[in-house]
């Protein structure tokens, strides 16, 4: 059986249960609690030595690691539901969508970044909500450019099935909204996000709807 290693808060770890539940996918799940540093712990570092999650355990026990290798190799493995279009474009610009979120928004707001801020940097509770909300900004707002004007945004970020550009958006209007930030200047990515979390997919993959939901 699959299993991943995750922990329900985890957007990353969110990002691949979505794209588990579209592909329709079994896999068990043990949970890595951030919270409790167990990512740090020698178990998890010999899945992944980042110390990060999410790792996925195939069958034979190789394990894979990073978020979007993770859906890229689940999408060509098991390509249908297609996670991709498949004119190079069209598969470049949801790649660029969801690498905006994944490689440009997440990585500065990151537990490991928010720890280091307030303890090694000093900063208090109000610093880093300021830098917290300032980096779901700056990303959100070009994402809302892009996907306001955008020809091919339809239901979703690509057309009117899901992508990898959903996988991504969801997970991170779910951080977003944890930090109580304000989405008001950003009604294209709420219309795709609501679309999106009315899917059994995403629904099933929702933190609230994790066996190690506290
Ligand atoms: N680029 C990685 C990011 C993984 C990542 O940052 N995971 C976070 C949870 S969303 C984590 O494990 N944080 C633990 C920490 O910061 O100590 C991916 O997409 O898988």
């Amino acid at each position: 059986m699959t299993t991943l290693y995750g922990y329900f808060r985890s957007s990353a770890a969110y990002r691949v249960r979505i794209a588990l539940n579209l592909k329709g996918l079994d896999y068990d799940q043990v949970p890595v609690n951030l919270v409790k540093g167990e990512q740090q712990g020698a178990d998890q570092r010999v899945r992944n030595p980042q110390g990060l999650v999410p790792s996925l355990m195939l069958d034979d026990s190789s394990v894979v690691n990073q978020s979007l290798a993770i859906c890229e190799y689940l999408d060509e493995v098991h390509p249908e539901p297609a996670l991709l279009p498949v004119n190079p474009l069209a598969r470049a610009q949801v790649r660029a969508l969801a690498q905006l979120i994944a490689c440009e928004i997440h990585p500065l707001n990151n537990l490991r970044v928010l720890k280091y801020l307030v303890g090694e940097l000093g900063a208090d509770e109000t610093a880093k909500l300021a830098w917290y909300r300032h980096w779901i900004t700056e990303g959100f707002t070009a994402l809302e450019a892009t996907l306001s004007s955008g020809s091919s945004t339809g239901n979703f970020c690509h057309g009117d099935t899901p992508t990898l550009a959903d996988i991504c958006l969801v997970p991170q209007v779910y951080n977003a909204e944890r930090f109580e930030c304000d989405l008001s200047a950003y009604p294209t990515l709420q219309r795709i996000a609501a679309h999106c979390r009315s899917l059994p997919a995403f629904e099933k993959a929702a933190p609230e709807a994790q066996p190690d939901a506290s």
